[in-house]
């Protein structure tokens, strides 16, 4: 075995040593009340996605209204938004900025720059895991937390396990880690927390932890290699992931091209032409005075970022949404609650001009009767025993030709029954029904949507 060999064997018997301790370290489990956390939140999603397709068959929202992607978007990622900030309470309650890019991009150095942290830089694929930069005393231990949630404390040296420098080997192992935690005294971060990712690379699987730590972000530092200007793939991630954050742009390497004012023109223009909003620029150089005014610039942005944006309240954003759906139902409800009652008004009025019709044909019917009745008595009074006399052939005549017209009355009379009312009245009665059960469908859906409340406002 030659000395090179001897040096490389040496080297990885060092990492495994290290690797073993840390493998054999104190691991926190993950907390009780974080998993119930995590229930708690299934259980809400579950429960706010019921109630927003139970609108949705109401059929009352839009035509453009897509279920899917709505509950994707608002109820899913807001969910697990509020699942994270629960996992994790470094984000709670602060601003969450995550820097982003290409690796290799000056992300790592500008975090070291801005709070005086001594971070691995490299120039290849370093840190593999993103690393949350947060508010704290004890910075001079990290804490590693694994994919299931678990946490350990270790030392700093140890910290450098994870990082590719060690040996592309060991990246497999970090994997099954999430991401690094390191604290610092640094006021601004009393407010804000830092992400600083990967970044992106070729594979998927290198730039899964950048990928993650999107929907923990408020707003997202996003870094240029001005030597290699703005790539496709910076493009396509923006647009496709970032769309909804406000982005900064950092252009590092602006002291490695020769026009820095047209390399700078280049990059603000292909943004401008692709529709994303820039809220500001930085440049970022291996100079001392570049770096320098970097350092002082983007702490005073901090500063205004802190006041500019609130901090995400994933209840805030959900109660807003329920309230929202309440006033869409409960509207939905007074209109048909109205219809109902002009249809109960409209089918009164149509009995009653029915009513009205036949109770005339009846009273037609009684006067025939009784015309009827006369003649009877006419008959009886003066014709019977008696001879056939001229005056009771008058008053016979005059009785006869009371029926003949009451008669005519009863037939008109009947002619006048609108039937075709009772048929109207059957149709509104078979809307109001209809009316009914959808009132009915509304209110128990702004039962549910009470219940979902009243979770927010204890
Ligand atoms: N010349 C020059 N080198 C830089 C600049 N920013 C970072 N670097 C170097 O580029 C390499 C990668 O930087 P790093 O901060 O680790 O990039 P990250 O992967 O985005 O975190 C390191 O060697 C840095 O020293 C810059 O603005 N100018
Ligand atoms: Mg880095």
């Amino acid at each position: 075995m030659n000395e090179r060999e001897l040096l490389k064997l040496q080297k990885q018997l060092a990492f495994y040593e290290q690797l073993t301790a840390l493998l054999n370290g104190v691991v926190k489990e993950k907390g009780e009340d974080i998993q119930n956390n995590e229930q708690y939140c299934d259980a809400l999603k579950w429960k706010i996605t019921r109630m927003i397709e139970e609108v949705y068959k109401l059929d009352i929202l839009n035509d453009d209204f897509d279920l899917g992607s709505f509950v994707a978007q608002n109820i899913d990622a807001t969910i697990e938004r509020m699942k994270v900030q629960m996992d994790k309470p470094w984000l709670r309650d602060k601003l969450t900025l995550g820097l982003m890019g290409h690796f290799n991009s000056g992300k790592t150095t500008a975090l070291n720059l801005i709070f005086d942290e001594n971070f691995a830089t490299r120039n290849r694929e370093n840190t593999a895991l993103a690393t949350y930069l947060v508010y704290g005393n004890n910075t001079d231990k990290l804490t590693v937390v694994d994919k299931g949630g678990k946490s350990q404390v270790i030392s700093l040296k140890d910290g450098e396990l994870f990082d590719y420098a060690k040996g592309i080997r060991n990246f497999p192992f970090a994997r099954i880690f999430d991401y690094l935690v390191k604290e610092s005294q640094n006021k601004v971060l009393s407010n804000l927390t830092f992400i600083d990712t990967p970044g992106l690379s070729s594979t998927n699987e290198h730039s899964e932890p950048t990928m993650k730590a999107v929907s923990s972000c408020d707003a997202i530092f996003w870094f240029i290699n001005l030597t290699e200007s703005v790539t496709k793939e910076d493009l396509n991630f923006i647009k496709k992931n970032l769309a909804d954050k406000p982005i900064y742009v950092v252009l590092s390497f602006a002291d490695d091209v020769e026009s820095l004012d047209g390399s700078k023109k280049v990059v603000c223009d292909i943004f401008r032409k692709e529709n994303v909003d820039v809220k500001a620029y930085f440049l970022l150089g291996r100079d001392k005075e570049m770096q320098a005014s970097f350092k002082k610039l983007v702490t005073s942005k901090l500063n205004e970022v802190i006041k500019e944006y609130e901090v995400y309240n994933p209840y805030a954003h959900i109660y807003a949404l329920v309230l929202k759906f309440e006033e869409v139902v409960l509207g939905f409800q007074k209109a048909l609650t109205e219809a109902h009652n002009e249809l109960d008004h409209a089918t009164d009025q149509i009995a009653d001009t029915y009513k009205n019709s036949q109770n005339q044909y009846g009273s037609a019917c009684n006067s025939c009767v009784s015309r009827l009745n006369n003649m009877a008595d006419t008959f009886n009074n003066r014709c019977s025993g008696a001879t056939f006399c001229g005056g009771a052939s008058g008053a016979m005549a005059s009785d006869f030709n009371g029926v003949v017209s009451a008669l005519q009355r009863m037939g008109e009379a009947y002619d006048r029954i609108d039937f075709q009312k009772l048929v109207e009245y059957g149709q509104k009665i078979g809307q109001m029904g209809e009316l009914q059960s959808k009132i009915n469908r509304a209110s128990e859906v702004l039962a549910e949507i009470k219940e979902i409340k009243s979770i927010f406002e204890d």
